[in-house]
Parts: structure tokens; sequence; C-alpha cells
């Protein structure tokens, strides 16, 4: 599988739980055309046969580098992001729950589903595997909701592009990160207003933003049926940075309020 088949793979799996991506990115292209995506997202659970470390070699294998770590440390994650040396190739950004931080409670409660991730070779389709376990509670999902947003959501969701990402730069009929989610609320969507709609600034040299995520009812293990948030939309604008290159990296502080895009409000 080469890159562009996995990317348009992911899109095929990403909108079937966030059909708004496709409605928002037919906004675009009906007065921009193409559509240009900046950048990826996955999550996944440390210290399982699906954490960080082992996703890694994957994307290596597809020609990826390393770029950079983070640490979120009240969320208790950390993550990577990964370029690739084709610069018309998406970003990756993967972080990972460290679940050895969380309460007693909330660590049994993730034990019980990881335990059922199967040893095994991974290959690229992990990216669009969802659950390795069964369909969480209902209880166990709220559960972990009171501590860790993150964890209930991938418990539930499992390992899948959690967002696609608009590159604002490449659109011909806006420079403005303010003016795009403008547009995306004319059309009915939330906007991810934590910290203010627009994170980051032209001097951190990366603007984004993000919708709020969709929602879908799921069946939980006990039946009963709920609608949880899925995966959303993002929107980014690139500053040159002091040797006149498009800023490529990532900014923790703004990453930070992004993960808010998947929380209940
Ligand atoms: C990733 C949040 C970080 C960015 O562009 O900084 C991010 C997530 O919600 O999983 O996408
Ligand atoms: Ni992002």
């Amino acid at each position: 599988m080469n890159v562009e088949q996995l990317f348009s793979q992911l899109w095929h799996d990403y909108t079937e739980i966030t059909p708004q991506a496709e409605q928002i990115k037919q906004l675009f292209a009906a007065t921009d055309g193409i559509v240009i995506n900046d950048h990826v997202a996955f999550r996944t659970f440390a210290d399982t046969p699906l954490q960080l470390d082992n996703l890694e070699p994957l994307l290596l294998t597809l020609g990826y580098e390393r770029q950079d770590g983070y640490q979120f440390e009240a969320k208790k994650l950390r993550a990577y992001s990964f370029i690739h040396p084709d610069s018309n190739i998406p970003k990756i950004f993967c972080s990972e729950l460290l679940t050895d931080q969380l309460s007693r409670k909330s660590q049994e409660i993730i034990a019980r589903y990881t335990q059922q991730i199967k040893p095994q070779e991974l290959d690229l389709s992990v990216f669009w595997s969802a659950r390795h376990w069964d369909m969480p509670s209902w209880d166990d999902y709220q559960s972990l909701m009171m501590e860790t947003e993150y964890g209930a959501w991938l418990l539930a969701i499992g390992i899948r592009v959690n967002h696609f990402t608009v590159s604002v730069n490449h659109l011909s009929s806006t420079d403005s990160l303010g003016e795009v989610l403008q547009r995306v609320k004319s059309a009915n969507f939330n906007i991810n207003s934590v910290g203010g709609e627009i994170k980051g600034s032209p001097e951190s040299l990366l603007e984004q933003g993000s919708t709020m995520a969709d929602r879908l009812a799921l069946a939980f293990a006990d039946g009963d049926v709920h609608e949880i948030p899925t995966c959303f939309y993002e929107f980014a604008l690139r500053h040159e940075d002091i040797g006149n290159e498009l800023y490529q990296g990532f900014v923790a502080a703004n990453a930070d309020k992004i993960f808010e895009s998947t929380s209940a409000a």
C-alpha cells in the first residue's frame, strides 16, 4: 500500500463516523477546488501491543521521520509528530495515554479491555482497526470520562483517524483562519472554543481551529444506546519562520486545546 492509498483508506474510515468532514470539505471545494490535508492524528493506549513505539515503525517504513516529541502532563499523554520528506504528504500526530499515571480504578477499567488486544504483527491496517476489545459498558465509559475524556473516547472508538486538517495556506479563497472558522460556523457546525476559537498566533508560527466532534449513537455493552463524540475536522494556518519557510512543526499549547474537540460540551 502506498501513502496515497493509505490516506484514501483513512479518509473513508474517518468520514464514515465523521460525516461533517465530507460536508465541510465540499463547502470549501466549491470555492477553492482542491482541499489539501495538513495532517491527521491518531490516539492509542501506552503499555499495550498498540503503543506508540509499536506504531512508529509502520510510519518509518512509509518514509516518515519522527519530527518532535510532546508531553501533556495534565492530560497524561505523550505524543510524537511525523513528517515525510515529500512535502505533499500530510504530517501525522500520534499520541498515547500514559495509563500508569491514572487512578487505580481507571487503570483497572482500561486493563479489562486492553487485555483483549491480541499479540500480533502490526501492519498499516492497524490505523483503521478501531476497537481491539469489546464495546465498553456505559458505566465504564462514564466512569473513565470523569478522569480522562481521552481514555473514554479511545475505549469507545479505538484506533482510527481522529481528525483530518484543512491546510488554510492552500485555500485560494482566503488566507484568514478567522474567516474559515466563520464560514464553518455559518454552515451550522460547532467550533471548539476552549482557550478561544483560534489556538496559537502568527508569532507561534501555527494557528489552528477545529470543529467539535460529530456525535454518533452507539450501542454500549449493556445494550444501552448513547450518543457520543466521534471525530472532528481541523483547520491549520502556518506562518513563515526566520528562514522564510512555512513552519512545519506542531505547538504543544495549541494541541492541548485541540484535544478538547472530542469532549461532550
Ligand atoms: C490530537 C490533538 C493535537 C494538533 O494539531 O495539535 C493536534 C488529538 O486530538 O488526538 O491534532
Ligand atoms: Ni491536529
